[in-house]
């Protein structure tokens, strides 16, 4: 089954837009539970399931289609060079849905630099297909708009959610189980708070980074069962509000995530010597007594999670730190026009 057999199951091919433009704004997730390797490249089909939490930042994305010319992708007003990796990754996905001989302008901007491992390509794939939605006015639920959004990039199924959601594995071939929802919990004394030591762009992508991962670790094999292990503690630790839990679980399980990296062959390092230190003066400011833990992306920077009543503290000994609030109410994208 290729994708654009995959998209067939849920739009209608060559249907065409019910209007010229539509904007949308998806949310940025961070993983607590990490997603790294696909058991499918083609219908980007996870190795194992993935569970995160949104963050009030994200994409604002709007897409213009017209029978004229090529497709145009501009970031923050900037055209995008249509030899670009971006340029290709967001057209191809476009070509998915693209009736024949149109084409599509698409206009995006991040709250948050783009290539720096803040997952931006989660939010504007996520953002994207809920412009498609209103564009060509499908009436598509999250479930179903995460596994089109997936196809563009794994992570994106799950930045169609508010707070925790979780990105189910799936076991069909077919990849119509692998689709990403949303956990009922709330926890408004939630913290991450986002500590950017690099805006540089990644010298490996996360898509060939976890290739070479699944193909040359050995340590890999112990990947998949870690993280069902993680999984159950994580839901436990939602269901419960035990941050001890979350925290302990989300950092144990993304500096194993890196230690498969680390262990592939050629080697993987997404750590800068920051980041190093970054994970020592986390644990030093746990010795102090503080509940802080970490976790970190397929890029060099670190976000932090902690509670609100140690919001002083921590802010204190990290001042560049950017705080963000994962359960806050009165949402930023409502606004966002039509
Ligand atoms: C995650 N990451 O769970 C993991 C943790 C990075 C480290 O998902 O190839 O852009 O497009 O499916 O989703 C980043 O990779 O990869 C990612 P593709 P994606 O958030």
């Amino acid at each position: 089954l290729d994708k654009y057999a995959f998209v067939d199951h849920f739009v209608q091919k060559n249907a065409l837009p019910h209007k010229e433009m539509a904007s949308a704004f998806a949310k940025t997730n961070i993983a607590l539970v990490k997603y790294w390797g696909k058991r499918n490249r083609e219908l980007n089909l996870p190795v194992t399931s993935s569970l995160s939490v949104s963050l009030p930042v994200g994409t604002y994305t709007t897409l213009t289609i017209g029978e004229n010319g090529s497709d145009e992708v501009f970031v923050s007003g900037k055209k995008v060079d249509t030899e670009s990796v971006f340029y290709k990754r967001t057209t191809s996905f476009l070509d998915l849905f693209r009736p024949k001989n149109f084409f599509f302008t698409v206009e995006t901007k991040n709250d948050l630099p783009t290539g720096a491992g803040l997952a931006s390509s989660a939010s504007g794939f996520a953002a994207l297909v809920l412009a498609l939605q209103k564009l060509f006015n499908w009436s598509l639920d999250k479930k179903a708009l995460s596994m089109l959004a997936r196809l563009g990039s794994g992570s994106s199924a799950r930045s169609l959610y508010d707070g925790f959601a979780i990105w189910h594995k799936g076991s069909q071939e077919n990849g119509l189980d692998s689709f990403a929802e949303k956990i009922d919990a709330t926890w408004p004394e939630l913290r991450m708070g986002l500590w950017i030591l690099s805006e540089d762009e990644k010298k490996i992508d996360s898509k060939n980074a976890m290739i070479q991962t699944t193909q040359t670790s050995f340590l890999y094999k112990a990947w998949p069962e870690q993280v069902a292990n993680d999984l159950e503690k994580m839901h436990e630790a939602i269901q419960n509000s035990d941050f001890t839990l979350l925290g302990t679980t989300a950092e144990h399980n993304a500096l194993s995530m890196h230690a498969t990296m680390l262990s592939s062959a050629p080697s993987i390092c997404y750590f800068l010597p920051e980041s190093i230190r970054g994970i020592q003066k986390i644990h030093d400011i746990r010795k102090q007594g503080y509940e802080v833990y970490c976790t970190m992306d397929a890029g060099p920077n670190i976000k932090v999670l902690f509670l609100e009543k140690d919001r002083m503290a921590i802010q204190n000994e990290i001042p560049e730190l950017m705080v963000l609030e994962p359960f806050r109410q009165g949402s930023d994208e409502i606004n966002y026009a039509e």
